[in-house]
């Protein structure tokens, strides 16, 4: 796994804020390398007065083209529980409209059409999937880790944008929204232009896609007062798409950042459309799997996976390396980084049990937590199972068969 850094130009960064406001600046991230591009890419000083002045409002989407959320997703919604503990309020948005639509950001060809079954169980995985890191990372790695006397979290906003789509009516979208936006600008979108030149073109419904979801950032700036959108870098042109929109019919201003994109060793981008997608769903790769995917990293990659990744402070992180330099073949630091990723995605018990060992069932290795256990196999004869977590810890179970 590789990271495609870029060079983000935050001008003003030495920002002198009084004490009790300076967690609220976000921005501070750049220095964990967690943003790429920040639009409009003067507006820092801007960006980081707001942050000082109130608690703000931001806001990512995830489209339900699968069932699942994978690590490409995570660093986005890493980025806003980091939002989240500095006092801000986040929205998570599940694109159940725009799955309809596709969005062509980062494609060849076009997206099949998804069935509205398909889209809407989709929409629950991916919902379920947000509420799990949420919880976890409230109770593991908020409060677990002391944060709980800083204050309560203001507990993530799940929207799904189905619900405004559905009572808006083609006539009055076309007129009042679309009517905001220029061929020309549209079309020298990079999703856009790529695709236009290729052999199969592209379809009127994705080319529209740009416009859906800058009318879901105006909707949330109206009715929640969202005026700060994350995405992937991928996601830049449908960003900026949203910041024209709002210029053009509303005074206030809204600010668009990206996170680097996670990609493999040869460039590719990690995710769904590129079939080497690492799952948060424990069906689909399993917490064993997720946590040696972390173990694998390489020695050259690995402080900033753990500045991505995981919520330890820098200082933290230098004293894991330094640690780690001594004996890189005990491999500390890709131990912290998986146990901290699988902490956040599955919950400390699956944590705990993978970095001691994994656990066995009659002295067989198991490597799926939620193993189901059936009689022969796993329940001997004599109704005993014979459980070890790690390498010391045995416990009999006595089956009342
Ligand atoms: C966003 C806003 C809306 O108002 C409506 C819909 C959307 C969804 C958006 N257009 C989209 O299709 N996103 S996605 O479902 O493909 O991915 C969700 C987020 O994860 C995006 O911000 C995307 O850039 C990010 N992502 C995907 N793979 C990634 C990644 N980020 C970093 N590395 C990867 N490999």
């Amino acid at each position: 796994m590789k990271l495609v850094q870029g060079i983000l130009k935050l001008k003003h960064f030495s920002y002198s804020v009084s004490r009790h406001y300076s967690n609220r600046n976000v921005l501070k991230l750049h220095e964990r390398g967690m943003y790429k591009d920040i639009f409009p890419d003067t507006a820092s000083a801007e960006i980081v007065d707001l942050l000082n002045a109130k608690p703000q409002c931001v806001y990512a989407g995830f489209d339900p083209t699968a069932d699942s959320l994978h690590i490409g997703n995570l660093l986005v919604i890493i980025n806003l529980l980091h939002w989240q503990r500095s006092g801000h309020r986040v929205i998570v948005l599940v694109g159940g409209a725009t799955g309809y639509i596709g969005d062509p950001s980062e494609r060849t060809t076009d997206r099949p059409a998804l069935s509205a079954e398909y889209i809407k169980r989709n929409v629950s995985g991916i919902t379920e999937n947000v509420e799990q890191l949420f919880k976890n990372h409230d109770t593991f790695l908020w409060k677990g880790q002391g944060h709980g006397d800083d204050g309560d979290l203001v507990p993530v906003t799940i929207v799904n944008n189905y619900t405004w789509y559905e009572k808006l009516n083609v006539l009055s979208f076309m007129g009042n929204i679309g009517r905001n936006f220029r061929m020309g600008t549209m079309l020298s979108r990079q999703s856009v232009g790529s695709r236009i030149a290729s052999e199969t073109g592209m379809s009127f419904t994705e080319f529209t896609y740009q416009i859906f979801q800058a009318y879901d950032w105006l909707y949330l700036l109206e009715n929640y007062d969202c005026r700060f959108q994350i995405g992937g870098s991928d996601q830049m042109g449908n960003i900026v798409s949203g910041h024209d929109l709002i210029s053009r019919v509303s005074n206030r201003k809204v600010y668009g950042l990206t996170v680097p994109l996670v990609t493999t060793e040869t460039g590719n981008k990690f995710g769904k459309s590129e079939g080497n997608a690492v799952w948060l769903n424990r069906e689909k790769t399993s917490p064993f799997e997720l946590y040696q995917f972390f173990i694998r990293s390489r020695d050259s990659e690995v402080e900033n996976l753990l500045k991505l990744f995981t919520f330890y402070s820098t200082g933290k992180i230098n004293e894991i390396m330094q640690q780690h330099k001594v004996k890189p073949e005990a491999r500390l630091a890709q131990k912290k980084l998986a146990e901290q990723v699988t902490v956040l995605v599955h919950g400390d018990d699956a944590a705990r049990i993978i970095s001691a060992g994994g656990f066995y069932v009659n002295q067989q290795r198991c490597t799926n937590l939620s193993e189901v256990l059936t009689l022969g196999t796993h329940i001997l004869l004599n109704n005993i199972t014979l459980l070890r977590v790690g390498k010391r810890k045995y416990f009999v179970i006595k089956w009342k068969i």
